[in-house]
């Protein structure tokens, strides 16, 4: 066995936490020899309930779970983390101005970067889950300062899961046949889903695909809209897909894999994305927590006016999120 890896997780009482425990615990992320010592953190109110997820993943009886401890006490929360899981976020209620979302999460995202920095392992890998996410990150970025802006990243693979899936039932494949579909800028309803640089058989995506109608009236909203899709159904926010998502995500950080996937990571300038703002790209992981921004993807032009939609949303929440902050 390997030497433990200590895992903190934020919004622990929440529901894709729920999910998401169980699949870390039986190694989907780290793998089966990985041992974890396990930190939940959520706010004082929600106490109870963590003890509640506690006890659950004890008397699961993990082998990999070699501790567990819960809090409310955000720098104990950190202490020596190799892996930060931010679930935890300020929810968005009835009435409420996107503005004071934002500045409600910069606040929290502004405190838990801070504790990052002064307790974390600076090896530490933080992926943001909670929304907005890439605001979030980009504060988050900001306050841990001392850490690398390449070991901080947010989810947006659950939108490029969503996309190919519902190319994949298209064409009646399995999705690990469909390669290439992208979704670029902010993970809300002005992100980019891409399917022109889609690949799959070995070949481009059939020309019926590319159609313009379709993209414009059913693939793109489609996929922009499938959260607010579930939510109608269920009652309640995606938890079992964003958690699938979060464990692709995590694996194929830590332990790479041959695939394009989406990451919304601090933009480096490539594509023309202003420099430190989060976006989601095409990356190539190479395991071990390390991935480049690949730069051999471009969209056509017809993806113009999505970019410059989802990128000034951006940087409008950059602004208000700062604002609550900054002098
Ligand atoms: P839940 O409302 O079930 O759980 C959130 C948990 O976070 C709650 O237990 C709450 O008490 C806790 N929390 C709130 N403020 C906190 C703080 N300051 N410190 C620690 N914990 C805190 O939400 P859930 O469905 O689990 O979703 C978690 C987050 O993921 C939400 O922000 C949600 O919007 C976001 N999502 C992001 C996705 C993405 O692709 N980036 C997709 C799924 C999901 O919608």
């Amino acid at each position: 066995m390997e030497t433990p890896m200590r895992v903190t997780v934020t919004g622990a009482a929440g529901q894709i936490a729920y999910c998401f425990l169980p699949l870390l615990l039986r190694g989907e992320v780290f793998g089966s020899r990985q041992p974890i010592e396990l930190v939940l953190l959520d706010v004082e109110e929600a106490l109870s309930t963590l003890r509640g997820v506690m006890m659950e993943l004890e008397d699961g009886a993990y082998p990999l779970l070699t501790s567990i401890h819960y809090t409310n006490n955000v720098s104990e929360a950190f202490v020596e983390s190799d892996v930060a899981v931010l679930l935890g976020a300020f929810p968005r209620k009835l009435g409420m101005e996107r503005r004071d979302l934002l500045q409600k999460n910069a606040v929290i995202f502004k405190e838990q970067g801070e504790a990052i920095n002064k307790h974390a392992k600076r090896s530490v890998r933080i992926l943001v889950i909670g929304n907005p996410a890439n605001t979030n990150a980009a504060v988050l970025a900001h306050f841990a300062s001392d850490i690398d802006k390449k070991q901080i990243t947010a989810l947006s693979r659950l939108d490029q899961n969503r996309a190919t899936s519902f190319i994949a039932k298209k064409l009646k494949v399995s999705p690990e046949d469909v390669k290439n579909i992208f979704v670029w800028g902010n993970h809300s309803n002005t992100q980019y889903p891409d399917l022109f640089n889609g690949v799959t058989d070995g070949g481009p995506l059939p020309d019926w695909l590319q159609d313009e109608t379709f993209l414009r009236n059913e693939f793109i909203p489609t996929i922009q809209e499938r959260g607010a899709a579930v939510i109608k159904a269920r009652k309640l926010s995606s938890a079992m897909s964003a958690a699938k998502a979060v464990v692709d995500h995590l694996r194929d950080w830590f332990i790479g894999t041959q695939d394009i996937v989406n990451m919304i990571v601090c933009a480096d300038g490539s594509y023309g994305i202003k420099k430190g703002i989060f976006f989601s790209f095409p990356c190539y992981c190479y395991g071990n927590g390390s991935f480049e921004i690949v730069p051999h993807f471009p969209w056509t032009p017809f993806g113009d006016p999505y970019i410059e939609k989802t990128k000034k949303e951006l940087n409008a929440e950059w602004e208000q999120a700062f604002a609550a902050l900054l002098p």
